[in-house]
C-alpha cells in the first residue's frame, strides 16, 4: 500500500511537470485524477480497510503526506500558470489608451461670414433690427428709389446683372442682380413706419472681376430714420461702431463725398490698422484706410419709400464685408475668400 502511495507521488510529479504550456485546465484535469473524489488518492485511501490497525496507520501517515505534496505541487504549478497566462496577454498589442482620438475635419464660419456676424451684432448692440430682402430685384427698388438717374453709369448693362428669364414679358419691369442692399432699405421703409433703425447685410452683384473686385460679394448697410436725426447722430453712431469693431484706440476721419442716395455724403477713414497711421505698403503710405460710406438720406429716398422728409430725416451707411474682413484679418488676397482652400479658412 505504502508504494501504491509513493508511485502515485512520482507520477503526480512527471505529469504535472510535464504539463508543457502549462494551462489551468491541465491542471485542474490532474488535480481530479489525483484528488478528486474518485481519484487515486480515494482509491488507494479506499483499500486501506483491509490493513492490520498498525500498517494502515503508517500507510495513512504516508497517503496524507503524499496528498499535501500533490496539492503543493499542483498550487504551485497553477501559479505559475496564471503568470503565464497573464505575460502572454500582456504581449498581445492592445489598445494605447492613451494616444489621441482620430482627428474629423471639422468645419467652421467662413472669415467673411464671421467678419458680417460680428459687424451685425455691434448694430444690433445699438438697437438696430436686422432686415432682408430679395437678391433678385426690380430695377425701381436698386436704382429709380434711390435717385439714381435714368442714365447713370451704375445702371448700364456693362455694370449691372440685368435678369431677362425665359418667357420674361416683353413689357415687364426689368428686373436687375441687386448692386447693394440698399434696395432693402427702401422695401422696409415702405414696409413700417419710422422710426426706423435697420441693418441689411447681404450678398450683391456688380459686373467687375480683377484682383480687387468679384462679380459677388457682401454688404451691409444701415438705417436709422427719426424726427431730428443728424450728421452728429451719424458720426457718433460709426465711431462706435468702429471702436467696437477695430479697437478703442482706432482714429476715424470723415472726408466729403458723393452717393446718388445721401446729401451730404462721406466716405469714412480709419486710421491705418496695420501701421497705426506711420503709413504702410497697405494704407499707401497716407496711414488712413476707406472703411464706410455714408450719408444723410436723400429727400428723394424718403419720398420713394413713403416717408415724408418735412417730418423725418434719416442717416445711412453701408460696407464691404470682404474689405472689411481682409483688413481685420491682414488678408492681401480678396481671391483667397473665394478659393474654399481649407487649408488656407481654417487659419481664421
Ligand atoms: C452706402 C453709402 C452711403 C445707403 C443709403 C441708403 C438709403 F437707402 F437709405 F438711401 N442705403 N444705404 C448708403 C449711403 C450706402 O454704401 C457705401
Amino acid at each position: 500500500m505504502q508504494n501504491y502511495f509513493q508511485t502515485l507521488l512520482e507520477q503526480a510529479k512527471q505529469e504535472i511537470g510535464e504539463v508543457e504550456e502549462i494551462s489551468s485546465t491541465q491542471l485542474e484535469a490532474l488535480r481530479v485524477k489525483y484528488l478528486g473524489k474518485k481519484g487515486a488518492l480515494s482509491q488507494g485511501l479506499a483499500q486501506m480497510g483491509k490493513l492490520a490497525a498498525e500498517a494502515r496507520k503508517q500507510v495513512g501517515a504516508v497517503a496524507n503526506q503524499v496528498k499535501a505534496e500533490v496539492e503543493a505541487l499542483l498550487t504551485s504549478a497553477m501559479e505559475r500558470a496564471e503568470e503565464l497566462a497573464l505575460e502572454a496577454s500582456l504581449r498581445v498589442p492592445k489598445v494605447d489608451i492613451s494616444l489621441p482620438g482620430r482627428l474629423r475635419p471639422q468645419g467652421h464660419c467662413h472669415p467673411v461670414s464671421q467678419t458680417m456676424d460680428d459687424i451685425v451684432d455691434i448694430f444690433i448692440g445699438m438697437g438696430f433690427e436686422v432686415a432682408d430682402g430679395p437678391e433678385v430685384e426690380l430695377d425701381w427698388y436698386n436704382f429709380e428709389a434711390l435717385n439714381f438717374l435714368e442714365n447713370h453709369p451704375a445702371r448700364d448693362m456693362q455694370d449691372s446683372f440685368y435678369v431677362h428669364p425665359e418667357g420674361f414679358a416683353e413689357d415687364a419691369r426689368p428686373m436687375v442682380l441687386r448692386t447693394h442692399t440698399s434696395p432693402v432699405q427702401v422695401r422696409t421703409m415702405q414696409a413700417q413706419p419710422p422710426p426706423l433703425r435697420a441693418i441689411m447685410p447681404g450678398r450683391v452683384y456688380r459686373r467687375d472681376f480683377d484682383i480687387t473686385h468679384t462679380p459677388m460679394f457682401h454688404q451691409v448697410e444701415g438705417l436709422f430714420v427719426d424726427a431730428n436725426v443728424s450728421m452728429a447722430d451719424l458720426k457718433g453712431t460709426l465711431n462706435a461702431f468702429l471702436r467696437a469693431f477695430f479697437g478703442q484706440e482706432v482714429k476715424t476721419r470723415f472726408r466729403a463725398s458723393y452717393f446718388p442716395f445721401t446729401e451730404p455724403s462721406a466716405e469714412v477713414d480709419i486710421s491705418c490698422v496695420i501701421c497705426k497711421g506711420a503709413g504702410c505698403r497697405v494704407c499707401k503710405m497716407s496711414g488712413w484706410l476707406e472703411i464706410l460710406g455714408a450719408g444723410m438720406v436723400h429727400p428723394n429716398v424718403l419720398l420713394a419709400s413713403g416717408y415724408n422728409p418735412q417730418e423725418v430725416t434719416g442717416f445711412a451707411f453701408g460696407m464691404g464685408v470682404e474689405r472689411t474682413a481682409m483688413l481685420r484679418y491682414g488678408i492681401g488676397d480678396l481671391r483667397s475668400l473665394f478659393e474654399n482652400d481649407i487649408r488656407f479658412l481654417a487659419r481664421f
